[in-house]
């Protein structure tokens, strides 16, 4: 991609240095199922992404490391990479991360629910019970988690997060993270969309505590169509059960690589990153890309 320094790679994130105090982080079109990484590119998969951490970053006015989307004056680049990053990149505050991903669920499902129906785990310590598989929670709770050698968060309980971060941090991470969950929600809510959990990053930079990382994307957090869901049951994610469905139909076993993805999944997986943009936000992608 652009020639600058490379900083860091997420399995469909990339990082890159701008100068000290700021990074590049572009979202790319690749997507992940079933934890592999696919050889298809979904196109515009990551302005998606990118256009609803804008969105939210926007709406939640909560301190947070975006400082421009303006490719126009950064040093280095020339117009076919300007091209390639335009709507799909942000110039942000390079923060000190905190090692702890902030998670809140407001419904039972996933590691959560296994923990749970397999006798309890770290992040059922606040749960009542008697709960169903993708029940709605009394409240929504705070469990962190860590980045794993494995490539797998490894949940933590609350006793293991304090311990990492010390009490007055951890508190003003629950409640930074609880709070900006429940805002998502309502605004979700509205649009006909669960937020059924989501994940957030911190980091700190110039003394303040800045909510980093992309936020609120379909990458980071589990969006359902209201309709789609049936407490006890399965639900269908919004943007990767038609791919996951498709692999399905195939032999895979799951271990790399995938097998190919026909144009036609290509296409339909597509229109449904560009349907949850527009379900989410209200607004029409066309304009965003128009805008960008
Ligand atoms: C970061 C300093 O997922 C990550 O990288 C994947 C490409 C995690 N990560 C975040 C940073 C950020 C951000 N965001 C920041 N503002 N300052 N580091 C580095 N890796």
């Amino acid at each position: 991609m652009p020639r600058l320094p490379h900083i860091a790679s997420g399995k469909v994130r990339e990082i890159y240095e701008v100068d000290r105090e700021h990074l590049l982080f572009v979202a790319t079109d690749r997507i992940s199922a079933y934890d592999v990484i696919l050889d298809q590119l979904i196109p515009d998969k990551g302005k998606v992404l990118a256009g609803l951490s804008l969105h939210f970053f926007d709406l939640l006015d909560t301190p947070n490391h975006l400082v421009s989307t303006d490719l126009s004056t950064l040093p280095g680049l020339d117009d076919g990479e300007r091209e390639e990053l335009r709507g799909r990149s942000m110039v942000v505050r390079r923060a000190e991360v905190i090692p702890v991903e902030c998670v809140v669920r407001g419904y039972l499902y996933g590691s959560s629910w296994r923990e749970y129906r397999d006798g309890g785990g770290p992040t059922t310590e606040h749960l009542p019970s008697g709960l169903a598989l993708a029940d709605r929670l009394p409240e929504p709770i705070f469990t962190p988690a860590t980045k794993a050698t494995t490539g797998h968060d490894e949940n933590i309980t609350e006793s293991e997060t304090r311990e990492l971060l010390g009490d007055e941090l951890y508190e003003e991470l629950r409640k930074r993270s609880v709070d900006i969950y429940l805002r998502a929600s309502e605004h979700a809510a509205a649009r006909g969309v669960i937020l059924a959990d989501t994940k957030f990053e911190f980091g700190f930079a110039g003394g303040e505590l800045l909510l980093i990382d992309e936020v609120l994307t379909p990458d980071s957090s589990r969006y359902w169509p209201a309709d789609q869901w049936v407490p006890g049951q399965d639900v269908p994610s919004f943007d990767k059960q038609y791919v996951r469905e498709w692999l399905d139909t195939t032999d895979w076993d799951k271990t790399p690589p995938a097998p190919d993805l026909p144009d036609e999944i290509v296409e339909g997986t597509r229109s449904r990153y560009v349907e949850a943009y527009e379900r989410i936000t209200g607004d029409s992608f066309a304009e965003y890309l128009a805008r960008s």
